[in-house]
C-alpha cells in the first residue's frame, strides 16, 4: 500500500513548526509500517499531549488522541481487549516520563505487547519550553532560565531496568537505522521501547544555541555512535544507538488469557 494511504490526509498540513524533528518520526514509522505490509484496521495507535501527540491525528489507523501522559494506560485497556491489535504509542518526553513516568514502568514491567515510542527533544514543545526529565543537567528553558540543575533519565536503562523485553534507541537524522528498528520494534512480541532523538528547533534549539534543525541534525550525527562501533569504543562519551536489549519474556496479554482459562474452568 503506498505510504500515502496510512495518512489521514484530511487533517493536513500538519501543525508541526519548520525543521521540527517529528515529521520524520511519522514517515520513519509510516516506511516501517508499509514494510511489515500491516494492514491499517489491526492498527490502533494512541496517543497523549504534545505536539509529538499530535502524529496520532495524522496516521490512517485507530486512534486515541487521549490525557497528556496516559497514552499508555489506554493502550493497556485497547490490547487486553483485542490483543490480536496493533498497538503503537507515541510520546514526548515529558508525556512518556514526566506526566507518564510511572504508566511508563509500570507498563514495561508488565511487559505488555505495546510499542511504545519516546520522541525526545529534551522539552516540552508544545508548552513553550518547559524543562522535562530528559533535558539533562545546565540546560536552558523557560523554567530553568539560567540553567537546569536536574539530571535527566536515561531511558534505555529506565526501561531495561523497568522490564522492557526490546529496548533500542535512534535518531531523525539516522532514518533508515529508525525505519529498521521501528519494525523490529513492531514486530517484536512484548514491551518495546524506541527512543528516538527528535529535533525540537523552536524551543530547545533557540535557548540551548543549538542553531537550526541542520545543526541539531549534524549533532545527531556528531555525538552518537552504533553500539558495538569501533567510534563508540574509541570516544565513550558519545551516545550509543541501536537495540540493547531484545529477549523473549512472558507476555502480558498471553498470561492474562491462561489466567481466564482457569478461572472459567472453575466457575463452569
Ligand atoms: C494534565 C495536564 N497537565 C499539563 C498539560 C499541559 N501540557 C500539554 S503538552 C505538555 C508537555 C509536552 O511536552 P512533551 O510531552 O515533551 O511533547 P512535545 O510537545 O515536546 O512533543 C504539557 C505540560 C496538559 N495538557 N494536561
Ligand atoms: S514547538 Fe518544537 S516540538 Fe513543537 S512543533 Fe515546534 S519544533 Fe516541533
Amino acid at each position: 500500500m503506498p505510504i500515502k494511504d496510512y495518512l489521514r490526509e484530511r487533517f493536513f498540513p500538519h501543525m508541526w513548526c519548520p525543521g521540527c524533528g517529528h515529521g520524520t518520526v511519522l514517515n520513519t514509522l509510516l516506511h516501517a509500517v508499509e514494510q511489515l505490509g500491516l494492514d491499517k484496521k489491526e492498527i490502533v495507535m494512541t496517543s497523549g499531549i504534545g505536539c509529538s501527540a499530535r502524529i496520532s491525528g495524522y496516521v490512517d489507523f485507530h486512534s486515541l488522541h487521549t490525557l497528556h501522559g496516559r497514552a499508555l494506560a489506554f493502550a493497556t485497556g485497547v490490547k487486553l481487549s483485542k490483543p490480536e491489535l496493533t498497538l503503537l504509542v507515541p510520546m514526548g518526553d515529558g508525556d512518556a516520563l514526566a506526566i507518564g513516568g510511572n504508566h511508563f514502568i509500570h507498563a514495561a514491567r508488565r511487559n505488555i505487547d505495546i510499542t511504545a515510542i519516546v520522541m525526545n527533544n529534551r522539552i516540552y514543545g508544545m508548552t513553550g519550553g518547559q524543562f522535562s526529565p530528559l533535558s539533562g543537567l545546565g540546560k536552558k528553558a523557560t523554567t530553568a532560565p539560567y540553567r537546569t540543575i536536574d539530571n535527566n533519565f536515561d531511558v534505555v536503562a529506565l526501561s531495561i531496568a523497568a522490564g522492557a523485553s526490546f529496548v533500542a534507541r535512534t535518531t531523525t537524522y539516522h532514518v533508515q537505522e529508525a525505519i529498521d528498528i521501528f519494525k523490529k520494534a513492531i514486530g517484536h512480541k512484548g514491551f518495546s521501547v524506541v527512543e528516538i532523538l527528535t529535533q525540537c528547533p523552536t524551543h530547545y534549539g533557540r535557548k540551548n544555541k543549538e542553531g537550526d534543525a541542520v545543526e541539531m541534525l549534524a549533532k545527531y550525527k556528531s555525538d552518537t555512535a552504533r553500539i558495538g562501533s569501533k567510534a563508540l569504543e574509541k570516544d565513550p562519551s558519545l551516545l550509543g544507538r541501536g537495540i540493547f536489549v531484545n529477549r523473549d519474556f512472558p507476555e502480558y496479554c498471553e498470561e492474562y488469557e491462561k489466567i481466564m482459562q482457569v478461572a472459567m474452568k472453575e466457575v463452569a
